[in-house]
């Protein structure tokens, strides 16, 4: 499979060659979650790379971005179906203050795909929005953040879902270049993923815990 030509229309922020090549690339067999991490993906690292040594500037980022954007919306329909009903609610956002939302959109992506409903909360979310996001029935919080200024903010999220009581009744997840398992520890978060798949994996093994956890307490031993 040639992802050249994708990665090229990507880099260069073009969306319609870009939904054009992929449009060539489904029409030949190319698997969707080939397509977002070969080819999205890596269009993205190398933007990436190219802006940390100031050959690209933050418009010509942003027009990739948004191409990527714009192809995620396109794949989506296309990954597995969930496969039941909904194995639980995770409200995601990006922490108060940063607006980077690629990353963050896939792991709602992989999540949907994978059975959970998602509660999307978008960028920018301060503390109190997620607070209300457990108001409303999100078994499982997750907070994205690309920026280590705003790493902070998923320290004073942990701290406002306990003040309003909902930190041990929920699970809280983490992730984002920044971030690391031991950040996730230091703030009092459940788990820490590095990519969109293990991402996945962390709330499913969440939410085991929580079923065997509400089994030890209802009958004195795990669920084997
Ligand atoms: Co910005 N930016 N940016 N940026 N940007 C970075 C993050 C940076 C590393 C670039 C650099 O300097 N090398 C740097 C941060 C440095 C730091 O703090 N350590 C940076 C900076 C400094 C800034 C600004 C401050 C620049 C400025 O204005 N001077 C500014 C901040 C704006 C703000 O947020 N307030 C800014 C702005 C922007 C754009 C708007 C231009 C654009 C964002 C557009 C958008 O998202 N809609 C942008 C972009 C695109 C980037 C880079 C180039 C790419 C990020 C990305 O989308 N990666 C980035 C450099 C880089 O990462 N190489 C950079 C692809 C994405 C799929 O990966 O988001 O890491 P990622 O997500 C991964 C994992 O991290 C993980 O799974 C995803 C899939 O594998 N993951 C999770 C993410 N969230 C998760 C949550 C989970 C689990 C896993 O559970 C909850």
């Amino acid at each position: 499979m040639e992802l050249q030509k994708l990665i090229q229309a990507v880099m260069e922020g073009d969306a319609s060659a870009a939904l054009g090549e992929l449009e060539a690339q489904l029409e030949a067999s190319a698997p969707p979650l080939t397509l977002i991490n070969e080819g999205l993906l890596a269009a993205m690292e190398q933007v990436g790379r190219l802006f940390k040594q100031g050959e690209l500037f933050i418009p010509e980022v942003v027009m990739s971005a948004e191409t990527v954007k714009g192809c995620l919306a396109r794949l989506k329909p296309l990954l597995p179906p969930a496969e039941a009903d909904a194995l639980s609610t995770v409200a995601i956002g990006t922490v108060k203050g940063d607006l980077h939302d690629i990353g963050k959109n896939l792991v709602a992506m992989m999540l949907e795909s994978s059975g959970f409903k998602v509660i999307d909360l978008g960028t920018d979310v301060s503390p109190q929005a997620f607070v209300q996001a457990a108001c409303r029935g999100a078994g499982i919080i997750a907070m994205s953040a690309l920026l280590t200024t705003t790493m902070p903010s998923m320290k004073e999220t942990v701290a406002a879902l306990t003040e309003a009581g909902w930190r041990e009744k929920i699970k809280v997840i983490i992730g984002g270049a920044p971030v690391s398992a031991q950040y996730a520890r230091a703030i009092g978060a459940d788990g820490y993923s590095e990519d969109a798949a293990s991402a996945v994996e962390l709330c499913k093994s969440l939410i085991n815990n929580t079923v065997n956890d509400a089994m030890k307490f209802l009958y004195g031993k795990a669920d084997e």
